[in-house]
């Protein structure tokens, strides 16, 4: 007996429901759930893809089923991966060791390396394979994926933390803390899953920070995150501790060609690498060639941490890709102390308002997540 058509779809769409649990975790990475299902549609076992860098979906659904997986159907919102260019063992061979007779897949995988290769490896392995089920909906929850593939750049989470009246320090510049512990603790997760972590000169000057994934267990990426310094003149005081203490996490500095060659062999001298990228119009460096350099050397993921001046530069000439702006229940008022952007904003009628917008509660912060949405030149 196999399972019908009908059922199918009902067990695809509650993969799909699992897949959207992973949102805002695995990107650039896709969204993507697996269910491991017995012959009469009963669910054996359960799997999303829960965070940048870990197990596919497929990997956790059949750790779920364990034995049971033998003889069973996956079903699984986007064709398994078939490829060897990744930081996980290709997700076909286990499926196939698992003993699964029977793949149902959503949607086809845009990412060219490995579109179409699924079926061929699946049937080569006797496994029998069905594609389309849910087809469309599957692939309208990779929309973020499919964008990103094609653009050739690091895919740019802006992070802030404000008061509830939209500060982000006080009059003096103090910002320490206005989140609570647990908000806190989710952003070293995500500085541990992220290849670069990037501030400005005014963040190293103001805040002095470690840019470190500071959790008992470490960064879950395999090396910790670049420290990025966006520092046009090389105005950053080597006291500072991203560069004093280097052994920590690398530090790359980004400055403008008209910064001091002598400053620049002081820095090289303590150990710190500096790159000199193009200049936009008012001189600093231009985020577009950061994010080109950046992505040359590999990186995927970029955490934005920084303040106000180099965040409103980002969000209107580049973009971020995604969102993450906690709010805390303390107030602190008053003129001086800044808001998390400075320069110009937009006008009510065509402020970018985020994609897929979700809020939730971090201990006693809110924590509201969304897409960018792509700007008009
Ligand atoms: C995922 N999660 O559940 C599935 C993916 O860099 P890696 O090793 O995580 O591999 C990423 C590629 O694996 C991705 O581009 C896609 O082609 C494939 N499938 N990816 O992140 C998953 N099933
Ligand atoms: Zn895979």
């Amino acid at each position: 007996m196999s399972v019908g058509i009908e059922r199918l779809r009902e067990l695809m769409a509650e993969a799909l429901a699992l897949a959207e649990r992973g949102r805002f975790r695995v990107e650039p990475n896709p969204c993507v759930g697996a269910l491991v299902v017995s012959s009469d549609g009963e669910v054996l076992g359960r799997g999303f893809h829960r965070e940048y860098g870990g197990p596919h979906a497929e990997v956790h659904a059949l750790a779920d089923a364990g034995e049971s997986a033998r003889g069973a159907t996956l079903v699984v919102t986007l064709e398994p991966c078939a490829h060897d260019e990744k930081k996980t063992p290709p997700c076909v061979a286990a499926v196939r060791e698992a003993g699964i007779a029977r793949v149902v897949v959503g949607s086809p995988d845009p990412n060219r390396a490995t579109t179409g290769r699924a079926a061929a490896a699946l049937a080569a392995a006797g496994i029998e394979v069905e594609e389309g089920v849910l087809g469309e909906e599957c692939r309208l929850a990779l929309r973020h994926y499919e964008a990103h593939l094609a653009r050739g750049r690091p895919w740019v989470i802006a992070k802030w933390a404000m008061s509830a009246d939209g500060r982000v320090a006080d009059a003096v510049g103090r910002s320490r803390w206005i989140t609570g512990a647990a908000a806190r603790d989710l952003v070293h997760e995500i500085r541990g899953r992220v290849e670069a972590i990037v501030v400005g000169r005014g963040t190293v000057e103001v805040d002095d920070p470690q840019l470190t994934c500071r959790r008992p267990d470490g960064p879950a990426l395999a090396r910790p995150a670049l420290r990025v310094v966006l520092d046009s003149r090389l105005g950053v005081p080597t006291t500072a501790r991203l560069l004093a203490e280097p052994d920590a996490a690398p530090t790359l500095v980004i400055a403008t060609s008209a910064s001091d060659p002598d400053r620049r062999a002081v820095l090289q001298a303590a150990g710190v690498e500096v790159a000199v990228v193009a200049a936009d119009e008012d001189g600093r460096v231009d985020p577009r060639a950061a994010w080109e350099l950046l992505h040359a050397r590999g990186v995927r993921r970029v955490l934005l941490e920084s303040g106000g001046r180099l965040l409103g530069t980002v969000l209107r000439v580049s973009g971020a890709q995604q969102i993450m702006a906690f709010t805390a229940p303390v107030v602190i008022g008053g003129e001086p102390a800044r808001s998390p952007f400075a320069g110009d904003g937009w006008p009510m009628s065509s402020a970018p308002r985020l994609l897929s917008p979700r809020v939730t509660a971090i201990g006693d912060d809110a924590l509201l997540e969304g897409y960018w949405p792509a700007l008009p030149a």
